[in-house]
């Protein structure tokens, strides 16, 4: 073998040595880019040492072409399996990230505020009864939300000390009664409607807020009588609370009815007892019952004022707040909970 030859074969394995030996260096696809060009280029190390092969004896070329060759092949195959590596580790990183056997996070449902639930479930049962359900504006005139329901103009709810005024003319709704005394200007009796809605009143404390929810029922017909409220009311209470609720009416005053009377029921709470676990009942104070609504025969001058004759016509109508109903319903000791709206308090009425 010529010295030439030899020497050849000699660069060649010391080039398969060299890219051996950087095994590791590449820490990215980009460095090991770089390294490809370095030994396999068009001016790389492998393309330099094959300028001498073209100077070889003729007979020595076929020995230096075929190892050439091989080493060519065995740095292609060395550079190609550290790429694989490194591919593989990339892969591992982003695995590592989204371990894909966790469990997966539960999405958010939302649920209806312990006020809606209340309000529906009130609703429900009163069309249950034959009541339809009508709905009205929140900014009502003077008229509709006073005058007509025979509250007359010096009458103190008119104060400011407890409307919130709009202007002159126009408040924000103080009761649900606006909506039907249209119900009644819109057609003749019979008529038994309720409404639900928001009304606003000049107040702010520890058991007052200046928005809150009520409901309204009004029944209209020839021969309506007290018998037929207590009747109504109570299928009413028992549906809500129970049908072992008792109820107890006790005369009251409201402008716009007459007699009028305040409805309780017997305590959620002790069940009527007065007292649980030997100490004096929160919810009632000890007297066994709870206020619950407000009703009463519809008074002739409401009917004057839409134009029913109260000679041929007599009816019923009642009135109660829904956030009292959810905090005696639920065991809610505080107002405030309905409109501070924390997840914590809003996720158990789930
Ligand atoms: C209460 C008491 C009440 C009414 C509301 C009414 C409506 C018309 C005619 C006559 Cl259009 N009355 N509503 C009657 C009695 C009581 O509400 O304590 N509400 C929270």
């Amino acid at each position: 073998m010529s010295n030439e030859l030899k020497s050849f074969l000699e660069g060649l394995d010391g080039l398969a040595q060299d890219c051996e030996s950087r095994k590791g260096q590449a820490c990215s696809l980009k460095e090991l880019e770089e390294l490809r060009i370095e030994f396999l280029g068009r001016k790389g190390k492998l393309a330099s040492l094959m300028g001498r092969l073209g100077k070889l004896d003729n007979a020595d070329k076929p020995a230096g072409g075929k190892k050439a060759n091989e080493v060519k092949q065995a740095i292609t195959a060395l550079i190609d399996s550290w790429e694989g590596d490194l591919n593989a580790a990339e892969s591992g990183k982003a695995l590592s990230l989204f371990d894909p056997t966790m469990p997966g996070r539960k999405p958010w449902a939302g649920s209806l505020h312990p006020v809606t639930l209340v309000m529906e479930e009130i609703c429900s049962a009163l069309v249950g009864l034959g009541f339809d359900h009508v709905s009205g504006p929140e900014v009502e005139n003077d008229w509709h939300n006073f005058e007509a329901l025979n509250i007359p103009p010096e009458h103190p709810a008119r104060d400011m000390q407890d409307t919130l005024y709009v202007s002159d003319n126009i408040v924000l709704r103080t009761h649900t009664s606006g909506m039907q005394i249209r119900s009644m200007l819109k057609q003749e009796p019979p008529l038994a409607v309720i409404a639900p809605g928001k009304v606003y009143r000049r107040d702010s404390d520890l058991t007052h807020t200046p928005m809150f929810h009520q409901i309204e029922g009004l029944l209209v017909d020839r021969n309506v009588s007290m018998g037929d409220l207590r009747g109504t009311l109570t299928a009413f209470v028992r549906k809500i609370f129970g049908a072992g609720t008792d109820v107890r009416f006790r005369p009251s005053f409201f402008p716009f009815t007459e007699p009028s009377a305040e409805v309780d029921i017997s305590c959620v709470m002790c069940g009527g007892k007065g007292e649980a676990g030997g100490s004096t009942c929160r919810v009632c104070k000890g007297t066994g019952w709870v206020e619950i609504l407000g009703c009463g025969m519809v008074d002739p001058n409401v009917f004057k004022a839409v134009g029913y004759d109260p000679e041929q016509y007599t009816g019923f109508a009642f009135g109660l707040g829904i956030e009292r109903v959810a905090m005696l319903k639920y065991g809610i000791g505080d107002l405030r909970m309905f409109f501070e709206n924390d997840v914590r308090f809003l996720e158990q009425f789930a």
